[in-house]
């Protein structure tokens, strides 16, 4: 059966169609072709990033939330009275729990996120367990600006930015994030944020090729993605997984390969692939504790403390704005 391209679209809100038609439009036509690793997150890339999070290869998730298990008092201790918590791409609360246990002096938590459903869910959950804080989500794409609730207005900020999701951004968006979350957090704010370390690479080629493929699937569900909301025709057997480490570049690299010179058409578009032709999908940069130091302070916070595990294989780190 023959399905017009509005029929395919016909479910998805306007604006987020015209945006996710006109990115992978533009990202099927560059050289190399290329897509962004935020349009992995619909209903199932949600649910299958849960599943990476407890894979036993993938250890950043499982690392984060022991440092932060183990070093929650210390960090509240950076923590002024009365404080508001600001966490970026909040999801799931899960880590701000931690920080909000050991610091009392938190009097308001603001989660921000893109995503409305999975936001006010988990604020309405963590409002009945901690009734005494002030809890107000706010909708919004946290890399653009928006504006802060006016609740917060005379409390000091904390911002919390766990997850490592820094290092999806490119090194020049991630100083760009850094520089804006210092003007909107403001002057004597404290940003506590998590990143990934740079480590031998057969840890890291293994956490982004798990033995179960639930890596693979991830990354092979924005064909699908790309097949349901812009009526493609991805045939899913037609593509792999792939994913290194870019040594030079200190990152994993996620692609999908074509398997044969192959046409796709999305959105009334023709694409042509060459046999081992990849999309670019999605870029993972680790750090090491210098590199990060650098990007911070080129960006106007100065770090104050940092936490990480035994192995050395993530940190979490607390980071104040420069004083101008
Ligand atoms: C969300 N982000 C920090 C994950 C990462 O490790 O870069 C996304 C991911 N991609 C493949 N596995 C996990």
């Amino acid at each position: 059966m023959v399905v017009s391209v509005q029929t395919a679209l016909r479910h998805v809100p306007e604006v987020v169609r015209s945006e996710f038609a006109r990115d992978v439009i533009a990202g099927l036509s560059a050289r190399p072709k290329q897509l962004s690793p935020k349009y992995f997150y619909d209903e199932l890339g949600a649910q299958l990033f849960e599943e990476i999070t407890r894979l036993p290869e993938y250890y950043p998730t499982r690392t984060e939330l022991t440092i932060l298990e183990h070093h929650a008092g210390e960090m509240a201790k950076l923590v002024p009275a009365d404080a508001a918590l600001i966490e970026f791409g909040s999801g799931s609360t899960r880590k701000a729990r931690l920080l909000l246990n050991a610091a009392s002096a938190i009097g308001a938590y603001v989660p921000v996120d893109i995503s409305s459903e999975m936001l006010l869910q988990e604020a309405a959950e963590l409002q009945r367990d901690y009734p005494r804080l002030t809890v107000l989500p706010v909708e919004a794409d946290f890399t653009k600006p928006f504006q802060l609730p006016r609740g917060i207005a005379s409390r000091p900020r904390v911002g919390f930015f766990p997850g490592s999701t820094i290092g999806n951004f490119e090194p020049h968006m991630a100083a760009a994030f850094l520089s804006h979350a210092a003007e909107r957090l403001g002057a004597g704010a404290t940003l506590i944020i998590g990143f990934d370390l740079v480590k031998d690479v057969k840890v890291l080629h293994a956490a982004y090729n798990d033995a179960a493929g639930v890596t693979a699937r991830f990354n092979l569900n924005l064909l699908t993605r790309i097949n349901r909301e812009l009526g493609g025709n991805f045939n899913l057997d037609m593509f792999c997984h792939q994913a290194f480490y870019n040594t030079e570049r200190r990152r994993i690299e996620m692609h999908l390969a074509s398997r044969d010179r192959q046409r796709v058409r999305v959105a009334g578009r023709t694409f042509e692939f060459r046999g081992g032709e990849t999309i670019h999908t999605e870029n993972s940069y680790k750090y090491t504790p210098e590199s990060f130091d650098a990007i911070a302070r080129g960006s106007g916070w100065t770090p104050v403390a940092s936490w990480t595990d035994p192995n050395g294989y993530f940190a979490v780190q607390a980071l104040t704005v420069t004083a101008s």
